[in-house]
């Protein structure tokens, strides 16, 4: 059954970084609202909005104090409701960013559980009393340190799967659960599009057991929130899942619409650190490892799952600086990089930026970092004897604020982001790359997204072909053939900056008519660096 959102292009906007109406130097609604006409002209159909709701912005906003208002500095419920409706009229959509493995320390809910062992909201969160007189186990938060948190006042420790500011839920309470249904019911009324759903895999622990992801109850729990939230609407429900296999996505991606719509999975993006590691231990990207885990899940739906298609979030680092070359060949590589990823089946998702072309940042100084996790993990590191370089490193190459530096709308002062001073810094290359000029610039990096996005609008083959992998043993060339009935689409893109010649098997050879490519002309059986070609045969 064909769905709205298969054929859908999703822009993620982080608030925070996106553009600044009031000069505070942060992001706002109404800036937002003033950049919409940008998101209609590239052609996206929805937006996934990173948290905007009350945080004291521990975590930048997935700290959240109130699941029903909107924070401060981003505006107010009437701008929040004005920018559904003016992006309603653009034929737009919102995804709420749906935080509800945790709240802040800060919520109310929060503050009561805290003040005693009966208080009515203490099952609210998860709280065990020492063993030994220690933590009850070794679970480690993703932000470094114990999971654990000693709470002074009632003698015991809490659960934080994140910062201590960030104290889990306990979803085996079901009131807990019915006050998710309650604030997601809140979102749908308003008229939003749908959700995207946060580290949802951990809704299911069982701390006890160490047992964290994908927990015995977790799809369960979705579809108990599917029944009493968005299960009679017709939305886009996106689950965050670090470790779903194909089978674990078919069950939230079920077409009976039992759970979610798709999953967002991460194999791809941790295939550059070392098996076993953590993100920050790196090794270098194999393509073979690349083509491997796209073929895995380009082919392992049939019309039994749903799968996201993406490079970038707010989380990792900026794929042309990752994967392409952000220097002699930015224009090239950020143009095969997204020529490769929107040929294939399934929901694209463009992180705020990326249809520029914006690139990593290296700051100097450990200071003008703001990334709690970054931050956290620096110290750690300095702690355990890690030199300051490898630290920085590391940082430089993975940090979540190379995906937050403030969006390069022009060539003015801090990029057009804001007039005041910008809570992170701008990266400096804004004088070259930014959107004012790549809108008017037909060859820009912009308006060649914009194209792939037609490409996908225009061709059923995109959206629902079969796909084949080409070439599949060559280490510098990512190829394949999308095939619907008669339909036939070829990619061919030169994942490097050397020149390569190859040979495609014959039928595939003749390029009928060429959709989009990154360079002029084609030529035959050769590719220049980063080069990359969509052609029908
Ligand atoms: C990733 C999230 C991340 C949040 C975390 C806590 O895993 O997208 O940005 O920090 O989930 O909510």
């Amino acid at each position: 059954v064909k769905k709205w959102w298969h054929s859908s292009v999703v822009y993620q906007i982080y608030p925070r970084s996106f553009n600044d109406s009031n000069g505070d130097g942060i992001g706002d609604l109404k800036g937002i609202i003033e950049k919409l006409d940008y998101l209609k002209n590239l052609g996206i159909d929805v937006i996934w909005l990173s948290p905007v709701f009350k945080s004291p912005n521990d975590d930048n906003g997935y700290d959240i104090s109130d699941y029903e208002d909107i924070m401060d500095e981003f505006g107010t419920l009437e701008d929040m409701e004005l920018l559904l409706k003016e992006a309603n009229n653009r034929g737009i959509k919102i995804l709420m960013d749906l935080v509800a493995n945790h709240t802040s320390d800060e919520h109310k809910w929060f503050i009561e559980s805290r003040k005693s062992k009966d208080n009515a909201y203490r099952d609210y969160y998860i709280w065990r009393d020492p063993v030994d007189g220690h933590e009850p186990n070794d679970l480690g938060s993703t932000f470094s340190g114990s999971a654990w948190e000693w709470d002074e006042a009632t003698g015991q420790y809490y659960l934080h799967l994140f910062s201590k500011k960030q104290p889990d839920l306990n979803w085996e309470n079901p009131i807990v659960r019915e006050e998710v249904w309650k604030s997601m019911n809140f979102w749908i009324d308003k008229g939003i599009g749908g959700f995207r759903m946060d580290v949802i895999e951990l809704l299911g622990k069982i701390p006890d057991e160490k047992i964290i992801s994908n927990g015995p109850m977790l799809h369960e729990y979705i579809r108990e929130m599917n029944r009493n939230s968005f299960g009679d609407k017709d939305l886009l429900t996106v689950g965050e899942c670090w470790g779903a296999t194909p089978e674990i996505a078919k069950m939230y991606s079920n077409p009976d619409g039992s759970e979610l719509s798709m999953v967002f999975q991460f194999e791809h993006i941790g295939l550059d650190q070392i098996p076993g590691k953590d993100k920050w231990d790196l090794q270098p990207l194999n393509l073979i490892d690349l083509k491997n885990v796209f073929h895995k899940w380009q082919t392992c739906f049939h019309d039994d799952g749903w799968n996201s298609l993406f490079w970038n979030n707010h989380d990792t680092p900026r794929i042309v600086s990752r994967w392409g070359n952000d220097k002699v060949y930015k224009i090239e590589s950020a143009k095969m990089l997204a020529t490769l990823l929107h040929g294939l089946k399934g929901t694209p998702y463009i992180y705020q930026g990326e249809e520029l072309g914006m690139a990593n940042i290296k700051f100097k100084d450990i200071n003008q970092y703001k990334d709690i996790e970054t931050l956290n993990m620096y110290k750690d590191r300095l702690n355990k004897g890690y030199k300051h370089e490898d630290i920085m490193e590391s940082i430089y190459a993975k940090g979540r604020d190379n995906a937050r530096t403030p969006m390069q709308w022009s060539d003015e002062i801090d990029g057009g982001f804001t007039t005041g001073t910008p809570w992170i810094e701008v990266n400096p290359n804004f004088t070259e790359i930014n959107a004012k000029e790549q809108v008017s610039n037909p060859n820009s990096i912009y308006n060649y997204y914009k194209k792939l996005i037609e490409i996908r609008k225009n061709n059923e083959v995109i959206v629902y072909g079969d796909f084949e992998m080409l070439l599949p043993e060559d280490k510098n060339i990512f190829a394949y053939v999308r095939t619907l009935k008669d339909s036939k689409i070829v990619v061919v893109c030169n994942f490097y900056e050397n020149e390569v010649e190859y040979n495609i098997p014959k039928e595939y050879e003749e390029k009928k008519e060429v959709l989009i490519s990154n360079y002029g002309l084609s030529l035959t059986g050769r590719l220049r660096p980063f080069e990359a070609i969509m052609y029908r045969v």
